[in-house]
């Protein structure tokens, strides 16, 4: 196809390819015509390029990844997979879906890869869809432990359609495999869920295998957390070692909002009815079962973001968002406060907030109103409810990708300390904060974000709202 376009007509000045002169003219029509919405959009570029965000579970999507996003794909309706769809009209998007499959597929070293889920709960539920019947039984890790909704909690339908049995961690935090390898042997569970939305330590993939193997259950790797870490090498891989295994696109990979599906050295293994392969039956899962159509600028942005992955530039992301993590766990841990498990191996910090009486609810707001993203978790063993919590979870994602180092490390450490032990609690939700801790707090994020401002974006004006977030 023409690459470049001509709006001008011939003899004008060549510039952008007719999809790109749509985006521009998109966002232009929007500035003009609805200017509610594009400042809502342009405060929010602001407010993430002035805050330092250590939420566990974000990274940043480059630019093009964005843009991919927006792409005019959206106007598709296609159900189906590349060369068997339901509707007209997709040899193009059969491309780009094959593009992001061979991608996903070479960046993981898997055999088979399905790039439709819409989140990696989607891909959860379409994977256990495959594997479990209604009532069967689910072992995953508590959510209190660390697990996720999806891996079989009571708020999850997960824990409705399934008899659902969650395996816990030490009173360090650390996976008890002993205790899963028992509840695996009592229980005999159709699927085990290896796999953490707060767990800070290596994920020992090769045990659960040994225990699936050994009361013959399907092993589910859901890697959400730490698949940028797998990508690069820096975390050990499941996907030849579990029989699926999932993740979301957007919490470590840089990408869209969505997830993924991926089978390695099992994808022609045989599930439960003795004849499908994990790769038919995980295709059938996620459509016609669980989903319908795609997001077809999704994929394509999923494509984009997976064609970054395999450089150098995301595996020394990869090392610096470990190295850093360990510093900031370091950090705290010199300063007194008490990490789940006493540190970290992966890009994600456990604070047990209850030495110091102030609750994860408190500890996120007042870090918030200093600029830095944090968030309440609950930890093993809390009393407090699930909205307020004894823990505070951060990760280093972002700060990575945003070049900060070690160094930067040690300032974001003594900041968050200075807020930790400068606000004072009125009781689980209320506090106060010195206003001119929380001035001074600010002024130094924003130096530390003007220093490394979000990877290929422009930096936009300091925010004019509010001081506190209202
Ligand atoms: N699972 C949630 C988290 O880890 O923050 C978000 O998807």
């Amino acid at each position: 196809m023409t690459r470049v376009w001509n709006p001008g007509g011939p003899g004008g000045r060549a510039a952008v390819t007719p999809h790109t002169a749509l985006l521009l003219r998109g966002l232009s029509v929007l500035e003009q015509q609805d200017p509610v919405l594009a400042d809502l959009l342009d405060d929010e570029l602001a407010e993430q390029s002035w805050t330092l965000a250590m939420v566990a579970s974000a990274s940043i999507a480059a630019p093009a990844v964005l843009a991919a996003a927006a792409a005019v794909l959206s106007n598709l309706t296609v159900e189906g997979y590349p060369g068997a769809r339901y509707h007209p009209g997709s040899r193009h998007f059969d491309k780009v879906e094959r593009l992001a499959e061979v991608r996903a597929r070479a960046v993981f070293g898997a055999q088979y890869a399905n790039v439709q889920p819409h989140s990696c709960s989607s891909a959860n539920l379409a994977v256990l869809s495959s594997l479990l019947p209604p009532g069967g039984v689910l072992l995953g890790l508590g959510l209190d432990a660390g697990g996720h909704l999806t891996h079989g909690s009571s708020a999850s339908v997960t824990g409705h359609h399934y008899r659902a049995v969650g395996y816990g961690v030490d009173e360090d935090g650390w996976i008890d495999y002993d205790g899963a390898h028992r509840l695996a042997r009592e229980h005999r569970p159709g699927v085990i869920v290896a796999g953490a939305s707060a767990y800070p330590r290596q994920i020992d993939f090769a045990r659960f295998r040994e225990i699936a193997d050994d009361v013959g259950a399907y092993l589910l790797a859901d890697i959400s957390h730490i698949a940028g870490l797998v990508a690069a090498q820096e975390h050990p891989s499941p996907v030849d070692l579990a029989h699926v295994t999932t993740t979301s696109t957007y919490k470590q990979l840089g990408g869209p909002r969505g997830g993924l599906v991926l089978i390695g050295a099992e994808h022609r293994t045989p599930g439960p009815d003795g004849r499908t392969t994990l790769a038919d039956l995980v295709a059938r899962g996620v459509f016609p079962r669980t989903q319908g159509t795609p997001n077809p600028a999704a994929v394509a942005a999923k494509a984009g973001a997976f064609g970054l992955l395999g450089g150098d530039a995301a595996r020394l992301t990869a090392r610096r968002t470990v190295e850093n993590a360990r510093a900031v766990a370091e950090g705290l841990r010199g300063l007194g406060h008490r990490l789940l498990t006493g540190g970290t191996d992966n890009h994600m910090v456990v604070v047990d907030l209850r030495p110091s009486g102030v609750s994860g609810l408190v500890a996120e707001r007042a870090l918030e109103e200093c600029g830095i993203l944090a968030n309440r978790n609950r930890i093993p063993g809390d009393t407090r409810p699930p909205m307020v919590t004894s823990g505070l979870r951060l990760g280093t994602n972002s700060l990575a990708q945003r070049g900060m180092g070690p160094a930067e490390m040690a300032r974001c450490v003594a900041l968050v300390d200075r807020v930790l032990t400068g606000v004072v609690s009125l009781d689980d939700t209320a506090y106060t904060l010195d206003p001119h801790l929380r001035r001074a707090v600010r002024a130094e994020v924003r130096e530390l974000c003007a220093g490394f401002p979000l990877p290929g974006y422009p930096i936009p004006p300091l925010p004019t709202g509010p001081e506190v977030p209202q």
